[in-house]
């Protein structure tokens, strides 16, 4: 390869944000699943700079938190077989998808930073009633599809995807705000990323016929580029529509994000989880993105939560518009 051949990385233009603007959105949330800590992932990944990061990079921030109320307040009083937490995921779901579905009204850009990935029900959700055609792009270690009636575990973390396309036969009453909204469909999901899908999970994929499920076989035997292409043409043939971007850091191997809740060994590398990132800024077309599941508390020294944070942080940069050049 010659010098010439080479291609330049474009300078990122986000097509459907004005003015460059971006809303922090903390969701420090950690009731979706069982393992405390994940709740301090938007503090950890704020100490790290992340705003003045993001600021260099031209944008105006502002932070909200909109579980500020009613963390810690919200008594789990309904039963639906082995679910956890009902009610307070139910709540604090509900508040977040209000402030995504106004942050994106308003033309700005969502950036999420969880918590645990049950927060995704209000991201998806929230984003789908700006952008009736988003796609959703979810990368992760696992699918996260579990149905209400599929999950072993009982924990909400495993069945974000499931609420946003309306895959539950039974919807608990706390999660009835979500009923008259416009779900996702079947073809505007795309996976990448993934190594660790339930049975119950795989028969949910195959029933509602989701294809664009790319693995880390796929990653392996067509290489990262050609993986993000394949999922980005599936989503949107035309390379127009709106994309919420939901970065479980465990999609990254644990040899780089140790410390989050359910780490799975094979993963991506870490410029592989940040040039997905920076592609995806170079399309023009995000309009959202969740970081999730650091788990500062997970770590088992101080270098642990170093790598997991900065590498959280880096996510949000690249998609944001940093470039290496
Ligand atoms: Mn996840």
């Amino acid at each position: 390869m010659t010098f010439d051949m080479l291609e330049k990385q474009e300078t990122p233009h986000y097509n459907f944000i004005k003015g460059h603007a971006l809303t922090v959105i903390k969701a420090p949330f950690s009731d979706g699943q069982s393992k405390k800590g994940v709740e301090k992932g938007p503090d950890y990944l704020l100490k790290q700079g992340l705003v003045h990061d993001l600021e260099n990079l031209g944008w105006t921030t502002e932070i909200v938190n909109p579980l500020a109320e009613v963390t810690g307040s919200v008594q789990n009083v309904t039963t639906y077989k082995n679910i956890h937490n009902i009610d307070s995921v139910a709540c604090s779901t509900e508040l977040i998808y209000k402030t995504v579905r106004d942050t994106t009204k308003d033309g700005r850009f969502a950036l999420t930073l969880g918590g645990d990935h049950s927060i995704a029900i209000g991201t998806i959700l929230g984003a789908l009633k700006t952008y009736p055609d988003l796609g959703l792009l979810w990368i992760d270690a696992h699918a996260d599809i579990n149905t209400l009636d599929t999950t072993e575990s009982g924990n909400i973390h495993g069945c974000p995807v499931a609420f946003a396309m309306g895959l539950n036969e039974v919807v608990p009453a706390p999660f009835s705000w979500l009923n008259s909204l416009r779900k996702l469909k079947k073809n505007r999901i795309a996976y990448i990323g993934l190594r660790d899908i339930d049975e119950g999970e795989k028969q949910v994929l195959k029933e509602n016929n989701i294809t664009s499920v790319f693995t880390m076989y796929h990653i392996d035997r067509y290489g990262m580029n050609n993986v993000i292409e394949m999922a980005l043409k599936a989503l949107n043939k035309d390379g127009d529509s709106p994309i919420l971007c939901s970065y479980d850091v465990d999609s990254v191997d644990p040899l780089y994000v140790p410390a989050t809740g359910t780490p799975v060994r094979g993963g991506l590398t870490l410029r592989e989880g940040l040039f997905l990132a920076e592609r995806l800024a170079e399309t023009g077309n995000l309009v959202g993105l969740d970081i999730v599941e650091c788990n500062p508390d997970l770590a088992t020294n101080d270098i642990h939560v170093v790598d997991t944070i900065s590498a959280g942080c880096a996510v949000a940069r690249c998609a944001l518009g940093e470039t290496l050049f």
